[in-house]
């Protein structure tokens, strides 16, 4: 039989939600099938964009659309150096395409091709946040009224904003512009709020922070151990990439669960902290890595650890990204927990096919494939647009540079 081949790989740049967002659509040599995939590297995507046009597209048109493994081994091993998230958001948007083809042409939900379910609906967390510990309690019970039974707490997004309207940070004459935090003000803030909510909202949610790197190694091992009574579900991001090791110590002085990952875009990244067990969820930005391929073996790796997933799931990502590790959630014995952004309007306009979601809990459909389409037509009515980066470039109170 002849083999079904990829006649061409599109790439769109849409922002309904303000956010510039990257869907690769693979046409084929069958009429009517085309596959859809998320490589949106939102603070790039301009450079994903071009490593897909200028690179894959040529050296991937006319190949089997069966062969995922080895396209994905190809893509990534053809520009000699390798890996780093604009090769793995461009990888993964092609991945992600062939396994929504692959899914399709066997005519079943995705999920199937990786095994089936392991439970009917996926369990979701979300964001509460506001910029006083009352704004953030009223968010935190909103989502409890919905159904939400996992919600991430914070009060002025990364770094905090000190406790309530911005108290001032002592800088230095002549300091460079910058998103400015202090530390101790932010350490002090969570405390502070994690434990109001306790004792407002009460105990019968779980509850996360992100520290997103945001503190020094012992600053935050000493929030670990402080946050230790308020029983966290998971403390995410104490340190970046750059400092794993780091982990050794958390792990052995304190019972916080921990979170990491988002950041991972090598593999080497993940091996040792899964391998040691020094964390209890992995938070990998699965397009980042290379798409559903490497995450497959990553969430294989982590089931073997006892490392429950926890994919990233943030806003800048499509919904057909976002549904995609759905797929991988409902079918993984050591799923944990899914983030979750929710899907606008406009959003769905797009993204046609977008599953339900109540009660805390998403319910995948059986439409073959990842089950999430996209409007061209829509998509144009919301062309990508200048974002606003001034959070990225974060400072210490002495003016700094510090990752954000
Ligand atoms: C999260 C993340 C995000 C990232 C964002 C970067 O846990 O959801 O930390 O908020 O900061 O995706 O673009
Ligand atoms: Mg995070």
């Amino acid at each position: 039989m002849k083999p079904v081949t990829i006649e061409d790989i599109k790439t769109f740049v849409t922002a309904p939600r303000g956010i510039n967002l990257v869907v690769v659509k693979i046409e084929t040599s069958e009429p009517g099938l085309v596959g859809y995939g998320c490589a949106t590297f939102t603070w790039r995507h301009k450079a994903v964009v071009t490593a897909i046009t200028e690179y894959l597209r040529p050296m991937l048109k006319g190949r089997d659309v069966s062969a995922t493994e080895d396209t994905w081994q190809t893509m990534t091993g053809s520009s000699y150096w390798r890996n780093g998230p604009v090769l793995g958001n461009a990888t993964a948007g092609v991945d992600e395409a062939l396994w929504d083809i692959k899914a399709k042409r066997a005519g079943m939900p995705l999920y199937e091709l990786f095994g089936g379910k392991c439970r009917e609906g996926i369990a979701l967390y979300r964001h509460a946040d506001g910029a006083s510990i009352e704004e953030v309690e009223d968010c935190v019970r909103r989502y409890l009224d919905e159904g939400y039974r996992h919600i991430r707490c914070h009060m002025g997004t990364y770094g905090g904003n000190a406790g309530g309207r911005n108290q001032q940070i002592f800088t230095p004459d002549n300091a460079p512009d910058g998103a400015y935090y202090d530390p101790r003000m932010y350490m002090n803030s969570v405390v502070t709020l994690l434990g109001r909510i306790r004792q407002d909202v009460g105990w019968h949610f779980e509850m996360m922070h992100d520290v997103h790197e945001r503190l020094s190694p012992i600053d935050t091992l000493r929030l670990a151990k402080e946050l230790e009574p308020m029983k966290l579900f998971f403390l995410e991001d104490c340190l970046p990439p750059e400092n794993v090791e780091y982990f050794k110590y958390l792990r052995e002085q304190t019972a916080t669960p921990l979170a990491m990952g988002e950041l991972f875009v090598h593999p080497a990244e993940w091996k040792t902290i899964i391998q040691n067990q020094w964390i209890d969820f992995i938070r990998v930005h699965i397009s980042d890595i290379g798409g559903l391929t490497p995450a497959r073996k990553l969430a294989h790796f982590c089931e073997i650890y006892g490392v429950r997933t926890a994919w990233h799931g943030p806003n800048d990502i499509t919904p057909i990204g976002a549904v995609a590790q759905m797929h991988l959630d409902i079918s993984s014995p050591n799923f944990g927990i899914q983030e979750f952004s929710g899907f606008t309007d406009e959003e769905q306009a797009v993204f046609p096919g977008c599953p339900d979601v109540r009660g805390g809990y998403a319910y995948l459909g059986d439409a073959a494939g990842i089950g999430v389409g996209f409007d061209e037509k829509e998509a144009a009515r919301f062309p990508a647009v200048e974002m606003d980066h001034s959070w990225l470039f974060s400072r210490l109170p002495d003016g700094t540079s510090v990752r954000p």
